[in-house]
């Protein structure tokens, strides 16, 4: 997809963005919404840049209510920052209101579209190589649920209900196999019986919040390596960002899905398993900075669900896969008929490995939160 000039013009008028526009870019990281930098020339030659959005109304039907916590939370997190002498304009995103004060506009079709400022001197990453990043992801990831701590939960509607609820997400895939949409479901019998032998998995969690073991938090709830700003200069998280499914949730959800992404030796949609692994090095570096700034916050109960949180995610995330391709590949963006399959069998190859490797992970943790 490419922005038309009707569509520039609409965006820049809405969200009154000074300046001529230049260029744009598409940014091709996420499975969702559309996403792409405009460049805009100022009077005295300088160049002012926006991050625009248009948002999937397929999978965020309220984009008043998430809107709604984009904005708290993101004005929450700025005094946040401020009381600690950080820099509000580069640790946390800056959503552009319209002239009637909504942080989204609806253009001619009905498409939900947002602003917000790019952050410069920063780089985003999609595989990890090198193990002092991967450190630093999990000490931004940590500092963030620290920040949100005290954040009012009752405030957050809930933009995706259910979303790391992995019981629910077991049900949806088995009826997404009851009713096999697209004739797909005689061709993955294998991949629906791994699912199947793991259904214990699924309400482990929740059994925990139930029984009060482990607490209900704010939590972001998509924490993907590539939702990092990192600094060019210092390689350190400066910005965490895609914050549609910032819901009351477990950090062992946050936890294990950047274990998921980040620790996998190979990109979410690799085709040669040979290359999916998880590396213990790259999961060591994460718990040792997420525990460098979460360490005190979190629960006994929770810091020993770590390992465990990385499987269920990775778990999860297949299951989902897997649900969407025997539904038609309606949910995530696919770039090829049997994207979903693949990305399937990358998160089922990992959560073997995981489940090979959950004693030497254990025991990491465990040196780690000493
Ligand atoms: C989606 O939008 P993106 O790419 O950051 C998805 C996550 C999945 C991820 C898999 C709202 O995240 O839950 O883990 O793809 N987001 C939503 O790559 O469903
Ligand atoms: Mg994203």
């Amino acid at each position: 997809m490419e922005l038309n000039a009707q569509k520039i013009a609409f965006i820049q008028k809405s969200f009154q963005l000074d300046g001529k526009f230049t260029s744009s870019e598409t940014i091709n990281n996420g499975l969702i919404n559309f996403t792409c930098v405009l460049h805009f020339e100022q009077a005295d030659g300088s160049d002012k840049d926006y991050v625009v959005q248009k948002i999937n109304t397929n999978v965020f039907q309220n984009v008043e209510g998430l809107m709604s916590n984009i904005s708290g939370v993101t004005g929450f997190l700025r005094e946040r920052i401020k009381e600690r002498g950080g820099d509000p304009s580069r640790e946390t995103l800056h959503f552009k209101n319209t002239a009637d004060g909504k942080y989204y506009v609806l253009d001619e079709d009905g498409a939900a579209w947002r602003c917000y400022r790019h952050v410069g001197d920063v780089y985003t990453c999609n595989k990890i190589e090198n193990e002092e990043v991967f450190y630093n992801a999990g000490k931004a990831f940590g500092a963030f649920q620290q920040s949100l701590s005290d954040y009012p939960a009752d405030k957050l509607y809930e933009t995706i209900p259910n979303f790391h609820n992995t019981y629910s997400r077991f049900l949806d895939f088995k009826k997404a196999v009851e009713e096999d949409k697209v004739g797909r479901r005689a061709s993955v019998q294998k991949e629906i019986q791994f699912v199947l032998d793991r259904e214990a998995d699924t309400h482990v969690i929740l059994d925990l919040i139930a029984s009060g073991d482990i607490p209900v938090r704010v939590t972001h709830n998509d924490t993907k390596l590539n939702n990092i700003l990192f600094d060019n200069k210092t390689n350190e998280g400066v910005c965490v960002i895609d914050l549609d499914t910032i819901m009351p949730g477990s950090a062992l959800y946050d936890f294990g899905d950047s274990i998921r992404f980040g620790a996998n030796t190979a990109s979410e949609d690799e085709k040669d398993l040979s290359k999916v692994s998880l590396s213990l090095p790259l999961y060591k570096a994460y718990v040792e900075g997420y525990l460098s700034s979460a360490k005190n916050s979190l629960t006994s109960a929770e810091i020993e669900n770590l390992p465990f949180s990385a499987k269920l995610m990775t778990f999860e995330c297949g299951m989902r896969f897997l649900t969407d391709y025997l539904s038609g590949d309606t949910y995530f963006k696919t770039l090829y008929p049997e994207h979903n399959l693949v990305r399937c069998h990358t998160q089922f190859t990992l959560v073997a490995d995981i489940e090979h490797k959950m004693d030497e992970m254990k025991a990491i943790t465990m040196e780690a939160a000493k």
